[in-house]
């Protein structure tokens, strides 16, 4: 590394010029977004795994057709990710089998079942809300090929947001006291799951300081998950639900909800790897790679083929 090749890059930094994949760049950085983007990536993979569960259970042709469009976006955003991370360098079928060996990280989120048809609504309103607080952020990450494949994520994701919503919406205000208990359970479950997709608190989080500095990530997880916070209470009580936080409350000097404190040793075992449903997740997804070998191959072998054509 020059001197000049560092000062270039850390003058688009500040200048918030995009960096390119034949740009120059740091080795740790590069290291970095390997990681995030690559994580990010598995968790869009994984994530389809508990929606799946309700596929074939939707009541209604109308809420099955919605719910496979989502699960298929999931799995589109997946691979604009792997495409990111591929322009790093990260081979794809390497990074698939460090997070199938638990080397890699996916978000604890998807470590969580989905035991009612609530659950989908929960999901779109709570999970993917929570998603787009980050990912909207993430549009103006400072490496060009993630930040471009946020803006369209972001549209997608929003669409997630508003059909998990007016799903809810429909249980609350049309169904009865059945349906607005499944809702409620629903909430309690996911609501502090949700919270804890945003990392650490700052001051314990191993990468935020650094991130800053280069802008991959242009807040940190204190202050989106605040954020996110703000905006999802007042969609609650139009729901009529009860956020299962005591310390909940609004406070009128900072302009902000205040909250009770969240169960670090909980995500702790999730992301270790002992959350309710982490084996199911890596079992499936482990076969599902086994299962699929083939068509990778076929690929691998067409692509191949295609190659010695074109140089021949
Ligand atoms: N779960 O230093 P920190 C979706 C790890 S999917 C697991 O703050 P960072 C959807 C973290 O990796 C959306 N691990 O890290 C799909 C780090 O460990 P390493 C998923 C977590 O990277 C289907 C350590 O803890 N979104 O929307 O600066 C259906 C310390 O953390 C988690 C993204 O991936 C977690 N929740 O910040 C529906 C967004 N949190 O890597 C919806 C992109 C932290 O040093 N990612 N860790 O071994 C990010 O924005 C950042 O990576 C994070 C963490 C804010 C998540």
């Amino acid at each position: 590394m020059s001197n000049a090749e560092l000062n270039k890059f850390e003058d688009k930094i500040a200048r918030d010029v995009k960096i390119e994949p034949r740009d120059w760049m740091p080795e740790a950085y590069r290291e970095s977004l390997i990681r995030q983007i690559s994580q990010h990536a598995h968790s869009e993979i994984v994530g389809m795994l508990p929606e799946a569960n309700w596929l074939t259970r939707a009541p209604s042709l109308r809420r099955k057709s919605i719910l496979m469009a989502k699960i298929q976006d999931e799995a589109g955003h997946g691979l604009y990710l792997y495409c990111a991370a591929e322009t790093l360098g990260a081979e794809r079928q390497a990074t698939i089998y460090a997070m199938l060996e638990g080397k890699m990280k996916y978000s604890s989120i998807f470590n969580y079942p989905t035991r009612s048809w609530a659950d989908m609504g929960m999901i779109g309103w709570l999970v993917d809300g929570a998603a787009i607080v980050n990912q909207v952020a993430l549009q103006r990450t400072s490496y060009g090929p993630y930040a471009r494949a946020m803006v369209r994520i972001c549209k997608e994701e929003s669409f997630h947001q508003r059909q998990g919503y007016e799903l809810l919406t429909e249980l609350v205000k049309e169904g009865n006291d059945e349906q607005r208990a499944m809702v409620q359970d629903s909430i309690n479950r996911f609501w502090w799951p949700a919270l804890m997709m945003f990392g650490p608190h700052d001051k314990d989080s191993t990468n935020t300081d650094q991130s800053l500095e280069w802008k991959i990530k242009r807040f940190g997880n204190d202050e989106l998950r605040q954020k996110f916070i703000d905006i999802t209470v007042p969609q609650a009580e139009y729901l009529g639900l009860t956020i299962p936080d005591p310390d909940l409350k609004w406070n009128e000097e900072t302009g902000h909800y205040d909250h009770g404190p969240i169960d670090w040793q909980e995500f702790k075992q999730v992301v270790r790897g002992y959350g309710p449903c982490n084996k199911d997740r890596m079992n499936t997804r482990r076969q599902a790679q086994e299962e699929g070998k083939w068509v990778v191959e076929a690929g691998l072998a067409y692509d191949a083929k295609q190659r010695v054509k074109k140089a021949a």
